[in-house]
């Protein structure tokens, strides 16, 4: 594993490549990346990047809107077959049939969402910065929130905002257990517990903290107990276990008809450090996207930018 990553670091340097790399990769590749962070954090990395290349280790809709930010910069990722259930829950045939029945309204699209949506959208949003980004849509609009609708209505009762949501949901952020999280509750009593807004509300009525990753990781620093219990994809523990290394991290379990029953999202895992190391040599797979439609949806994502 360290000759692999060593090659990678090597390769990074002789093509001018940054590596990017999300909390929920495989601790190897986050150990190896210019940096780890989630989709805001990585969206600003990779809009200012002065590197020729972007490694991109995580999935399509991230590497993808690196390339909207950055378009004359080559961004690569490991393995095209990195998707997003999220993302896919919204195809945009059935969504431009929705959005035609609401012209007036305005479009706020999480960033796990196609180049295609963001280009319909007004304003694109992440975990971290959602609660702003509504908050500066001025009262008299509607608004139609896509595609997470579990962070569709956190987000409603956070704000107060009437929004028309869309269906769709994160099969990783759906499926935790609240059965397996009352057994850890029973083991831990002193535990806080920890979950992301793309979680159902069942599970957000019983966190301490309800938060995007990056959200999470400041929490479990300053918070002064000892045990969390953690309700996003487990990578993140990797991260969380080198800023608090003293303290106990549960990842919160799936329930069992999810396919593995754990907590990790198989599009996320599909990159490895071989994947890595040959995309790197071969410059392949590339993100390749429409120059019109790219900049169609710079100005959803520029927007967001703007306002956090
Ligand atoms: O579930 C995801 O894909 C998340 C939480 C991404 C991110 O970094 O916000
Ligand atoms: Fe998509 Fe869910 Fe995986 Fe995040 S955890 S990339 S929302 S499938």
């Amino acid at each position: 594993m360290r000759i692999l990553q060593e090659q990678i670091r090597k390769k990074l340097k002789e093509k001018n490549a940054v590596l990017l790399a999300h909390y929920y990769q495989r601790p190897e590749i986050q150990e190896i990346a210019d940096l780890v962070g989630d989709s805001l954090e990585l969206a600003r990395k990779a809009s200012q990047a002065t590197q020729e290349v972007i490694v991109f280790a995580g999935v399509h809709f991230m590497a993808e809107t690196s390339k909207i930010l950055n378009p004359n910069k080559k961004v690569l990722i490991p393995d095209l077959d990195a998707g997003c259930s999220l993302a896919d829950s919204c195809p945009m045939d059935e969504f431009l049939k929705f959005k035609n029945l609401y012209p007036e309204h305005l479009i706020v699209s999480y960033i796990n969402s196609s180049a295609e949506i963001k280009a319909l959208s007004d304003y694109i949003c992440t975990s971290a910065n959602a609660v702003n980004v509504i908050k500066s849509i001025p009262e008299n609009r509607q608004i139609i929130f896509l595609p997470d609708k579990n962070l569709g209505n956190y987000l409603i009762r956070e704000t107060g905002r009437n929004m028309l949501l869309w269906e769709g949901a994160c099969s990783v952020h759906e499926t935790f257990s609240i059965e397996k999280l009352m057994q850890l509750v029973q083991h831990y009593p002193n535990a806080k517990i920890l979950a992301h807004p793309e979680c159902k509300r069942e599970l957000l009525l019983l966190a301490d903290f309800v938060g995007s990753t990056s959200g999470m990781l400041k929490w479990i620093q300053q918070d002064d107990h000892h045990t969390f219990l953690i309700g996003t994809e487990a990578g993140i523990l990797h991260q969380m276990q080198l800023k608090v290394p003293q303290k106990t991290l549960i990842p919160i379990p799936a329930h069992e008809d999810n396919s593995c029953a754990c907590s990790e999202c198989a599009y996320m895992k599909v990159n490895t450090l071989s994947k890595l190391l040959i995309c790197l040599e071969t410059e392949s797979p590339e993100i390749v996207l429409d120059p019109e439609l790219s900049a169609k949806a710079l100005i959803p994502i520029q927007r967001m930018l703007s306002i956090y």
